[in-house]
C-alpha cells in the first residue's frame, strides 16, 4: 500500500490537492512534507497530534520530516470560526514557545525530523519587502473567499488575522526552497492556509512547481461527539498537565465501538495486527485486549515504554485494591482531576467519615456497606462499624483513600 492507499485505510484522509502529483514527487525521490504548530498553549493535545501521526507515517513511507514551530504566527494567532483571538503577552508567547519546541523535540526529534522556528525567516521581514514580494501576489478576492474569511465577515475579523495565511503561505515556499518540501499536512480547519501557500509557489516558483496540500478529518468518536477530552478535559501530551496514567486509561477506557478506529488512527500497527485485535474485540467484547494495546502503543508513542509499564502496574494497584504502597507522587497522578473530597486529620468512626465524605449518603446506607465487606480504607478492608479512621496515618499525612465496591475510588485530602 502507498503513503495515501494505507491514509485511505486508516479513515485518516480528508483531502488531498493532487494525488496523483504527490505519489508521483514520491516516487521521483526524497521529498519533505512538514506540519505547523503555533505556540497558543503550553502543550500539544490529542487533537493536534493526529497531523504529526501523519507526518510520522509519511517519514516511515520515506520522506524527510519538517516541524513548524510557528514564533512569528503564534504571535498573531490562526483566526477561528467564531471570534478575534486575545492577543498573547510576550511572556506568555515565549513560554509556549520554548516547551512547544522541546516538546516536539522530545516527540520526533530523535528520529531526524527536522525542526524549525519560522520567527527565523518571518521575524526579519520589514513591511515594504512583505507587501512588495508577497502582498501583490494574493489577491483579496481569493483570500476573502477562503471558507474561515468568509465566515468571519458577518462578525468582523482584524486586518491582523484576515492577513495570517499570508505568514503561513509565505512558510510553505521558505521550506519548498530551503528543505525541498513539496506537502503541507494539517488539519482539516488548515486547507485555506494550505491552498494559500501552494498558490504562492505556484506564482514565485511557476505553475510547474511541486507544491501538495493534504489535510485529515475532524475525529469523532462513535456516537459524534468531538474526539480527545476526558471529563471535559483535553488530554495534553504534556505529562505534567495529563500523566501518563491518565492519558493510558483515557484509551485503555475507550468503547469497543470506537477501538479499531483509534487503532487504525493512533497507531502503526500494521493492517494484519489491527485485522487480528478487530476479531478479538468482535469475539470477546468487553474484553479489553484492543483497548489495553491502543492504550499501550499510543502511551509508549508519546511517553515512552517506561511509562507503559509504571501505568500497567497502577492500573493493577487500583483493580486488585492493593493501594498501600503508591507514592504521593503516583496518588496524585492517578486522582488528578477527578472530584473528591476534604476531611480532617482528626479520629473518626467510620460511619460519620463515610457520610461527611460524601460517600454515603446516609449512615444506615454506610453501616451495611460496611458490614458486607465493601469499604476499604487505605488498603485494608473494614468491616467493623466502631472502626476508628484516621486519615493522615498514610501518605505522609496527606490522603485518604477510601475504595467502595470493586472499583470505586475516593481520595480525601487532609486538611489542617
Ligand atoms: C503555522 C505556520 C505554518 C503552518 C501551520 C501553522 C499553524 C496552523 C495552526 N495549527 C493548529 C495549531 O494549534 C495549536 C497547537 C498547539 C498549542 O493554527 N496555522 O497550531 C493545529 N495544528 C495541528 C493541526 C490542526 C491545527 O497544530 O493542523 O488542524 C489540529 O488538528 O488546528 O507554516
Amino acid at each position: 500500500m502507498n503513503f495515501i492507499e494505507d491514509l485511505n485505510w486508516r479513515g485518516a484522509l480528508n483531502q488531498v490537492t493532487d494525488e496523483e502529483g504527490l505519489l508521483e514527487a514520491m516516487a521521483a525521490g526524497q521529498i519533505g512534507a512538514y506540519v505547523g504548530a503555533d505556540p497558543t498553549a503550553p502543550s500539544l493535545h490529542l487533537g493536534h497530534l493526529i497531523p504529526f501521526m501523519v507526518l510520522k507515517r509519511f517519514q516511515r513511507a520515506g520522506g524527510k520530516a519538517v516541524i513548524i514551530v510557528g514564533g512569528a504566527t503564534g504571535s498573531i494567532g490562526d483566526p477561528r470560526p467564531t471570534t478575534e483571538r486575545k492577543l498573547l503577552s510576550d511572556e506568555t508567547l515565549a513560554y509556549n514557545e520554548e516547551k512547544i519546541a522541546k516538546q516536539v523535540t522530545k516527540l520526533f526529534g530523535s528520529d531526524g525530523t527536522r525542526i524549525v522556528n519560522n520567527n527565523d525567516w518571518l521575524g526579519s521581514l520589514t513591511l515594504p519587502t512583505f507587501l512588495r514580494d508577497y502582498g501583490k501576489l494574493f489577491s483579496i478576492n481569493v483570500m476573502l473567499k477562503k471558507e474561515i474569511i468568509a465566515s468571519r465577515l458577518e462578525s468582523g475579523i482584524s486586518f491582523t488575522e484576515f492577513t495570517y495565511q499570508i505568514l503561513q503561505a509565505i512558510d510553505f515556499l521558505h521550506l519548498y526552497q530551503e528543505e525541498h518540501v513539496r506537502l503541507e499536512i494539517g488539519g482539516s480547519d488548515q486547507w485555506g492556509n494550505i491552498t494559500a501557500g501552494i498558490d504562492l509557489i505556484h506564482a514565485v516558483e511557476g505553475n510547474d512547481a511541486q507544491a501538495y496540500g493534504l489535510t485529515i478529518p475532524l475525529m469523532t468518536d462513535a456516537s459524534g461527539k468531538k474526539f480527545g477530552k476526558s471529563e471535559g478535559n483535553a488530554i495534553w501530551l504534556d505529562p505534567e498537565m495529563t500523566s501518563p496514567y491518565t492519558f493510558y486509561q483515557f484509551w485503555y477506557n475507550q468503547a469497543d465501538a470506537d477501538v479499531v478506529k483509534y487503532l487504525k488512527y493512533f497507531t502503526f500497527l500494521d493492517q494484519d495486527e489491527i485485522a487480528a485485535l478487530e476479531k478479538e474485540v468482535a469475539e470477546n467484547p468487553g474484553g479489553r485486549l484492543g483497548q489495553k494495546r491502543l492504550a499501550e502503543e499510543v502511551t509508549a508513542f508519546v511517553h515512552g515504554q517506561d511509562a507503559v509499564a509504571e501505568a500497567e502496574k497502577l492500573s493493577q494497584m487500583l483493580f486488585s485494591g492493593d493501594v498501600a504502597a503508591l507514592s504521593v507522587r503516583e496518588i496524585e497522578d492517578v486522582f488528578a482531576g477527578v472530584p473528591g473530597f476534604e476531611t480532617t486529620a482528626s479520629s473518626q468512626n467510620i460511619i460519620d467519615f463515610l457520610v461527611a465524605a460524601g460517600i454515603e449518603k446516609s449512615k444506615r446506607q454506610a453501616r451495611e456497606d460496611v458490614q458486607n465487606g465493601a469499604i476499604t480504607i487505605n488498603g485494608q478492608k473494614e468491616t467493623a462499624v466502631d472502626t476508628v479512621i484516621e486519615p493522615s496515618s498514610q501518605y505522609e499525612g496527606r490522603y485518604v483513600l477510601v475504595r467502595r465496591g470493586k472499583k470505586k475510588y475516593f481520595l480525601g485530602t487532609v486538611v489542617k
